[in-house]
């Protein structure tokens, strides 16, 4: 059993989305519970991926490669876990802000984030401050903006007062990011958590989680 999910942890840092999903049906048919795959497979792999991206040993490109290699796996499982009543670790709210349609970063930290296994709704790319709040309605305790500009980013801070106004601030955490935004930024405008980029995203995702439970 052992060798099985290990082979999936390295098909995955290897971008081998045949040997991810073969392996993915010998383990089942084996009888390795679908959760044991996910956390010691799959979300194994990604912090190892989110490791060496922080290490400067993985790139963007090998970042992305694995982390489709997760998503082709977690296709397989998803519908197991999902019969098994496992639960994700949170629900992230995610998109672009307004009058921004650059999404390479946001889909990256997506994937990040599921591979952490949180359950993401991706609004997208230019999203508007009332679309982030009809989704919050909707009960995600997780909000994720990104922006690449200079001109959007302060469609963040808008986004956090619209929050405001539909009362649902403190039943949100938001995390910022993208290029041109900096922990002071994130600050400046009463955001939770700022994340360089998406390794780090998905560990203090993690770590915002941690500390306040499932209503993080
Ligand atoms: Co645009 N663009 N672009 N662009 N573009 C930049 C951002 C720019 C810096 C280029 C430059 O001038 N040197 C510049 C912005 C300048 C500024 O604001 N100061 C710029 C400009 C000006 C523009 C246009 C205005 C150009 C024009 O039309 N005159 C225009 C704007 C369109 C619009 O959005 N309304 C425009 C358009 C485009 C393309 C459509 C051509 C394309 C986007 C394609 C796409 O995304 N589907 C594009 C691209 C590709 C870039 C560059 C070259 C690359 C951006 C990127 O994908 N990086 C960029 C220059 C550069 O960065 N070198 C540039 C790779 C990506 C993995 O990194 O997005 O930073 P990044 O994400 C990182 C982190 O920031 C972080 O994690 C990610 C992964 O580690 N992160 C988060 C991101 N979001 C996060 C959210 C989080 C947490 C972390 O929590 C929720």
């Amino acid at each position: 059993m052992k060798n099985q999910v290990e082979s999936i942890c390295q098909a995955v840092l290897e971008g081998n989305v045949r040997s991810v999903q073969a392996n993915i049906h010998s383990a089942l048919a084996a009888d390795v519970p679908a959760a044991e795959i996910l956390q010691q497979g799959l979300i194994a792999a990604m912090d190892e991926v989110g490791y060496l991206f922080e290490k400067g040993e993985f790139f963007v490109p090998e970042m992305l490669i694995a982390a489709r290699a997760m998503k082709a796996g977690l296709e397989i499982l998803r519908p197991l876990l999902i019969d098994a009543g496992v639960e994700p670790a949170g629900k992230m709210i995610l998109g672009t802000v307004k009058g921004d349609l650059h999404d390479i970063g946001k889909n990256l930290v997506a994937m990040m984030l599921e591979g952490a296994g949180f359950e993401i709704i991706d609004l997208g790319v230019d999203v508007a401050p009332e679309a982030f709040v009809d989704a919050a309605r909707e009960g995600a305790s997780l909000i994720g903006m990104s922006a690449l500009l200079t001109t959007t980013m302060n469609n963040m801070g808008v986004t956090i007062e619209a929050l405001k106004v539909a009362g649902l601030r403190d039943k949100v955490k938001v995390l910022v990011g993208g290029a041109p935004v900096t922990q002071e930024y994130a600050d400046s405008i009463g955001a939770d958590a700022f994340a360089r980029d998406a390794s780090s995203a998905a560990r203090i995702v993690r770590q915002l989680v941690v500390l306040h439970g499932n209503q993080a």
